[in-house]
């Protein structure tokens, strides 16, 4: 895959000679090119931004600068890929769609992404316009609070899908049982891990991981996948694929909100959960007859 990045900051990548991506790099399964926006100013000052019309804080940063840059760096890559390629444009703000784990495997399916991190309050909006008319041009948020430039977002966003690339990870070690993975993970946080040794400072390993009964680990798994995500993150049980729930998931999901209700005083909403909790889990079509 070719990653494209242009920032005023392109020295703020270096993390991406490191570690699991600078191995991708070295082995040419991610090609990352950066560039300096500045390169594409013409006053002596290389200004990249101006005030907002309309009035309000801060500085905008200028349509005509980015046009130039991504125009060239899309002729760059051209020259590498074909005379027909077009990336995939990935701007990153606040007020984008969520960069989700579905999102980071289609975009691991794309050969060439292109990334525009902003600095001040973001770039003059019809840059986003123009070439979602030439090309796939997204804006992403990777999570509800505010940077001070999508810097680190483009950082988040490669490590996520750079790992989802062929080769990048060992054989060893599958994607499909991460938090989020799509099939039996859609929607649910992984539990505890554990490793030697067996008794820490009192805390003992769970009994079942040391048995080697490789059905009843993966039981216990999902169990505690499913109450992780009850307590953490309850608006995702929500969106669990009812279909996907065998008995016994239902069963721990009960438990828990009898958990819940014990330990709760009892309030409009007796479980605390949202109501579509309550609506997917607590009254089935079943319990509705009488
Ligand atoms: C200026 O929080 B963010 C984000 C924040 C930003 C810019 C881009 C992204 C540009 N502030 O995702």
């Amino acid at each position: 895959m070719r990653v494209d990045i242009i920032s005023i900051f392109p020295e703020y990548f270096a993390p991406l000679d490191v570690s699991l991506m600078g191995k991708a790099r070295e082995r040419g399964i991610l090609d990352i090119h950066l560039h300096q926006l500045r390169d594409w100013t013409h006053d002596v000052h290389k200004t990249v931004d101006d005030t907002p019309y309309g009035g309000g804080p801060g500085m905008v940063m200028k349509p005509e600068v980015w046009g130039e840059a991504v125009d060239a760096v899309i002729e760059g890559g051209r020259a590498a890929r074909g005379a027909d390629a077009l990336p995939r444009l990935v701007v990153p703000t606040p007020s984008g769609r969520p960069f989700t784990q579905e999102v980071a495997l289609e975009y691991a399916e794309e050969p060439w992404l292109l990334f525009a991190p902003a600095r001040y309050e973001g770039i003059d909006s019809r840059v986003v316009a123009e070439y979602g008319e030439r090309l796939r041009a997204d804006e992403v948020s990777i999570g509800d609070y505010v940077l001070a430039g999508g810097e680190a977002a483009v950082l988040v966003m490669v490590e996520a899908v750079g790992r989802l690339l062929p080769g990048v990870l060992g054989n060893a070690r599958s994607v499909a049982d991460d938090s989020f993975a799509p099939g039996a993970m859609a929607n649910l946080l992984e539990g505890p891990v554990y490793t030697k040794p067996p008794v820490w400072r009192g805390h003992e390993v769970p009994e079942v991981l040391l048995s080697g009964h490789h059905g009843r680990i993966a039981r216990w798994r999902r169990d505690e996948a499913l109450r992780r995500t009850l307590d953490r993150r309850p608006e995702l049980v929500a969106r669990l694929d009812r279909d996907g729930l065998d008995k016994h998931d239902r069963r721990v999901i009960e438990e828990f909100e009898e958990r819940v209700d014990e330990r709760r005083p009892a309030a409009a909403s007796p479980t605390g959960f949202p109501p579509e909790v309550h609506s997917a889990f607590r009254a089935g079509p079943e319990d509705m007859a009488d």
